[in-house]
């Protein structure tokens, strides 16, 4: 049958074996370019959950003040993980005073700062029941380690503190700053945010690592959305799992003289294929500086700053 298909087709074309193939391919590149990206509807606006029935947090989607009122009255307390080593000391005072003005106004906050330059924390003046507590840890001469060893310190520090310190727990990258209203809407079991670069690609081309020999890998065929490493929230419990999980896989590929291709945001993403967010944020709560608005993001909440990759980092 299979023969006989193909004989029809190159009579048809006139095509040797070689054209037939180079003409599958085209075809299979000419349907992924435009069949639309899983995350935006044909009219280009987000969808408003993703197929597992967890919702695309997005400006429209909720109502502050309702959803304000809902979660005052269950007292919670939102920890926040920042790293700030070497050079990255710098972005501290933007990214505190903008979430200061932003970041879960009126509710209990407690930021803990990781940095191997203490002195080089700015003094914030923090709103009522926003509290900072800043933890020395050892310095890096390799920006991989510090950005994967993020999962570690994140389980260490849920295990010793958080477990009993808060409720909810974000990890948020520091080169960034809030221009919008980041508030309890963002919050859910397991939260994720969809990466701004990538939202309108097909996942046959999502940065995610491919090498079978990573604890990272994913398969061409598989992958729902891609998330930036730079937001991971949740329960305190929800998130715990996730860091413990992401931890051990890295020790695995290290152990393997493995890295893969986004460190932590690789292996973050392959948790999320098998653990699904509960929730999902939207990328207008995680922007970057560099890229133009688009029409379906009415709003800029949280953005990556610009930066000069060369001077700030310990290596290339
Ligand atoms: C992406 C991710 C980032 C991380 C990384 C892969 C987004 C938007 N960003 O950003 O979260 O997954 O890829 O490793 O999703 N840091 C320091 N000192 C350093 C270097 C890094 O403190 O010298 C910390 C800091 O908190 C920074 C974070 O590590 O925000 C991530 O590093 P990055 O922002 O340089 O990584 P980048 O831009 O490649």
């Amino acid at each position: 049958m299979k023969v006989n298909l193909y004989l029809f087709f190159r009579a048809l074309t006139g095509l040797s074996l070689i054209g037939l193939v180079y003409l599958g391919i085209t075809f299979h590149w000419i349907k992924l370019l435009y069949k639309p990206p899983n995350v935006l509807d044909s009219e280009g606006n987000f969808l408003p959950m993703a197929p597992w029935s967890a919702p695309i947090v997005r400006e429209g989607s909720f109502d502050p003040k309702l959803i304000d009122e809902i979660y005052k009255k269950k007292n919670i307390t939102i920890a926040t993980t920042v790293f700030a080593l070497g050079k990255y000391t710098q972005f501290l005072k933007d990214f505190l005073e903008s979430a200061e003005q932003n970041y879960f106004v009126g509710f209990r906050v407690h930021y803990y700062v990781f940095t191997d330059l203490p002195e080089q924390v700015p003094t914030v003046k923090l709103g009522g029941d926003h509290h900072l507590t800043v933890l020395k840890v050892a310095t890096s001469n390799r920006w991989q380690e510090i950005s994967l060893r993020r999962m570690e310190r994140m389980e260490k520090l849920i295990e010793n503190r958080l477990l009993n310190e808060a409720d909810y727990v974000f990890s948020l990258d520091v080169d960034s700053k809030f221009y919008g209203r980041w508030g309890v809407e963002s919050l859910g079991s397991l939260v994720g945010a969809i990466h701004p670069w990538y939202y309108k690609t097909h996942n046959e081309w999502f940065p995610y690592e491919r090498r079978p020999e990573s604890q990272a890998y994913i398969p061409y065929s598989e992958g729902d959305y891609y998330y930036g490493g730079a937001v991971i929230g949740g329960l305190v419990k929800d998130v715990y799992q996730l860091a413990k999980t992401c931890r051990e896989q890295l020790d695995i590929d290290a152990a393997n003289s493995i890295e893969a291709a986004w460190q932590e945001e690789s292996h973050l993403n392959k948790y999320f294929l098998y653990n699904k967010p509960s929730k999902l944020l939207s990328p207008e709560y995680l922007w970057d500086d560099r890229k133009s608005k688009t029409p379906e993001i009415k709003i800029i909440r949280f953005s990556q700053v610009y930066k000069n990759y060369h001077e700030i980092r310990p290596n290339p």
